[in-house]
């Protein structure tokens, strides 16, 4: 079953935890999600990615598993699950399951089996290995949250893989017993009904052979050598086989470290691997001012380094394989802080702009919740305040083993600490935004009181407005599905511009990256006059000859 219905898609990604709670115990879930579902139908949104709502300890949000098939507590039981799947379908929602499998949670059981002798039927279940001749790790892989990715257990005399916490521990892909549960058990969600998977890191599971080292001063991505590993493509093509391509489904594999020339092999459009990747060269900083600490120090692309990269994948998978486009996740600072500009007076326009800009590429889009509202970071002071397992082991390293001054430090995780996109959801100007009537796990924006969806959803110039309208354009506008995409004017430093081209029908999309009014090029100029109408605009009208700060608008023939 090959049906691409997903080209015409928007998705929608819901971190549970923070999305809504139902029982005031501060913490969101599938009951809240079940209430919720009608807004995301007034959105228009086709697909929801759920973040992780399996059974875990909660060392990572989620990420960490010990049942892949049964929920955490925190968020209810497989019976509200299947409420949630139900009622979603009902409203021609598709539900996107998050799929962890590089790692699972040490509490899992096979685990917990692994680690009990070297002869235990499960311990090549794991990447276990013995240490070298002084007894310390065998190379020296980072933990992509900081520290040795090697942890030493006693009982066994040797070290577990871990790339991210200590409690998630790597599996063994070349284990064939390995991917036959992992197989089982995506097939059993599959029987149930789900319509697809986000697979977690899954750029990561086929480790080199001798786990040789990578770059020096590498961090946990760049250091290790377990990005696009030799077998990646034998577990990717065995995985098709024996389960996507028996179902209708929608597939994305998160791939750090896959650039576009690897990702034509896991996002093919000849269906054999998955349907396409999260990349994530343009939420990796700016050459300008390259990271030494990890993702910490660096800075966001400019607007000239982010539209040559877009443009790299736009024209390098062209015809060959599929893009998402994406600008925010769970993991990322929230885009209008990013690449925007979240201050009062151009925090809606630059929301808007960079939603042009994103949606109107070729690829399949995805909505971080609240990016629908323009929710900004949420700039927290007090490293106490802070939840996230990355934020807090990288505060501890870099004070402590680095010495960089705490002040510094805050600086780097109020701009791109993962928590910035995971305060809750503001859903009105209510205590907490609305999110929970309890304490919330997690501390509210202070800006919900003007932040929130009540405020939104009945505004016709609103930023969610302004997204219903580009998700109903997707499922309507042919060019913006499959025309050819072309840059112009790429040596411009405000403006982006480019064509979307299908047959004898072009779209043509003007994005202004700065809070200055910037003259429009001749050349530009000539080919709006020939124009057809206007299908988009962040601003009421426009104005001859120029673009106005963040203004965006799309032109179409
Ligand atoms: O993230 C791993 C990943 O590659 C990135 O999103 C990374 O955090 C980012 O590039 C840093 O800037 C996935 C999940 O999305 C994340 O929440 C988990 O913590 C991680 O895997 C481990 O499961
Ligand atoms: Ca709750």
């Amino acid at each position: 079953m090959n049906e691409k219905w997903w080209k015409n898609a928007v998705v929608y990604q819901i971190y549970p935890r923070s999305f809504k709670d139902s029982n005031g115990d501060g913490i969101g879930d599938l009951e809240g999600i079940y209430e919720k579902l009608d807004y995301l139908a007034e959105l228009g949104i086709d697909v929801i990615w759920m973040s992780p709502v399996y059974k875990s300890p909660n060392d990572d949000n989620g990420y960490d598993i010990s049942d892949y098939q049964d929920i955490m507590d925190d968020f209810g039981t497989m019976d509200d699950f299947d409420r949630v799947l139900k009622k979603a379908h009902s409203l021609n929602i598709k539900i996107m399951m998050d799929l962890v499998v590089n790692h699972t949670s040490d509490e899992h059981k096979w685990f917990i089996e692994s680690k009990k002798s070297k002869d235990n039927p499960y311990h090549d279940y794991y990447m276990w290995a013995d240490p070298d001749k002084n007894g310390n790790p065998p190379n020296r892989w980072e933990s992509c949250f900081s520290g040795s990715a090697w942890e030493y257990v006693e009982s066994v005399g040797q070290f577990y893989l871990h790339s991210f916490s200590r409690k998630q521990p790597d599996l063994n892909w070349d284990n064939p017993k390995v991917r036959e549960e992992v197989f089982k058990m995506m097939t059993w969600w599959c029987d149930k009904g789900i319509d697809g998977f986000r697979m977690d890191v899954i750029s990561m599971i086929s480790k080199y052979p001798g786990l040789p080292d990578g770059p020096e001063n590498g961090n946990g991505y760049t250091g290790n050598t377990s990005c696009d590993g030799p077998n990646i493509h034998k577990y990717l093509r065995e995985m098709n086989e024996k389960v996507l391509s028996k179902y209708r489904l929608i597939t994305v594999g998160e791939c750090p470290g896959v650039n576009a020339e690897q990702a034509k092999k896991y996002a093919n459009i000849d269906g054999s691997e998955l349907d396409m990747i999260f990349q994530f060269e343009h939420v990796s900083g700016s050459a300008l001012k390259p990271c030494h600490h990890g993702k910490w120090d660096g800075e966001a692309m400019t607007m000239p380094e982010l539209r040559a990269n877009f443009t790299k994948w736009q024209k390098d998978l062209e015809g060959c394989a599929w893009n998402s486009l994406f600008l925010s996740n769970h993991d990322q600072p929230r885009c209008v802080s990013r690449f925007g500009n979240d201050s009062e007076q151009y925090r809606e326009l630059s929301a808007k702009m960079l939603a042009t800009m994103t949606h109107f590429q070729k690829g399949t889009p995805y909505v971080y919740q609240g990016e629908e509202l323009g929710m900004t970071n949420a700039y927290m002071e007090n490293i106490a305040d802070y939840r996230d397992i990355e934020s807090l082991n990288a505060y501890k390293e870099l004070t402590t083993k680095e010495n960089i001054p705490a002040k510094t430090v805050m600086g780097y995780i109020k701009a791109v600490g993962r928590d910035n996109a995971r305060t809750p959801m503001q859903w009105d100007a209510s205590d907490n935004g609305g999110f929970t009537s309890g304490t919330p796990w997690l501390q509210v924006n202070k800006n919900y009181k003007t932040i929130n969806a009540a405020a939104q959803v009945n505004d016709p110039d609103s930023v969610f407005a302004y997204y219903k309208k580009l998700i109903a354009l997707r499922h309507t506008n042919e060019v913006m599905v499959n025309g050819v995409y072309d840059v112009l004017i790429p040596d411009h430093p405000q403006i982006y511009a480019y064509t979307r081209t299908l047959g004898d029908k072009q779209l043509l999309v003007l994005c202004n990256d700065s809070e200055k009014e910037v003259g429009v090029p001749a050349e530009i100029e000539e080919k709006i006059a020939g124009a057809q109408g206007i299908l988009i605009q962040n601003y009421k009208d426009v104005k001859a000859g120029v673009l106005r700060p963040y203004e965006a608008v799309v032109y179409a023939w």
